[in-house]
């Protein structure tokens, strides 16, 4: 990837977990989880239809792939967290983000619909966050792709980096078209 591109794709860089946590990074990360739908409203106001199916680079995702996609990663998010929570160190179901992203529904359906989705997953997801217990936080699952134990202090991080991530790409989009 020519670092035009890797800029375009990585905003605000790839994904680099923190080597450790503690009681102030965990809130940080929750609170940016319990923001992200927010921002979604945000960088879709005033779009028609051509501008949302605009690619957010040169073959990539349209941003209403963009905006599906992150509803289908954050349904799966919280199934493996609350898998993680209930089971010992479950083995977690990988999906094919690509494919998801091209089935139907995503043609079909208005943003707005993933968003609410997004809105209503996340009071979910953070409402068990917010009831963790200290020994929660290093309970695992395994991801058989990288075959590594995920503690959900990690998860946490990286899905609040996940949820930035993508709006980045959507705002600065934006800014670049100037709508
Ligand atoms: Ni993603």
């Amino acid at each position: 990837m020519s670092p035009e591109l890797e800029q375009l794709a990585y905003p605000i860089g790839r994904f680099e977990a923190p080597l450790t946590y503690d009681e102030t990074l965990l809130q940080q990360w929750i609170t940016k989880i319990e923001a992200t739908p927010k921002w979604y409203d945000y960088v879709i106001e005033n779009l028609d239809e051509a501008q949302l199916e605009t690619p957010y680079r040169p073959g990539g995702w349209t941003m209403n792939q963009v905006v599906h996609h992150m509803a289908d990663s954050h349904i799966n998010a919280y199934v493996r967290l609350k898998l993680a929570l209930t089971e010992q160190s479950p083995e977690i179901k990988p999906y094919a983000e690509k494919r998801w992203a091209e089935l139907p529904d995503v043609a079909a359906l208005p943003v707005n619909v993933s968003i609410t989705l997004l809105h209503v997953l996340h009071r979910r997801w953070v409402a068990v966050l917010h009831h963790l217990q200290p020994e929660d936080w290093k309970r695992t699952y395994f991801h058989p792709e990288t075959q590594r134990s995920v503690p959900l202090w990690e998860m946490t991080a990286m899905y609040a980096w996940h949820g930035r991530h993508h709006f980045e790409q959507l705002f600065r989009l934006r800014e670049r078209m100037g709508w």
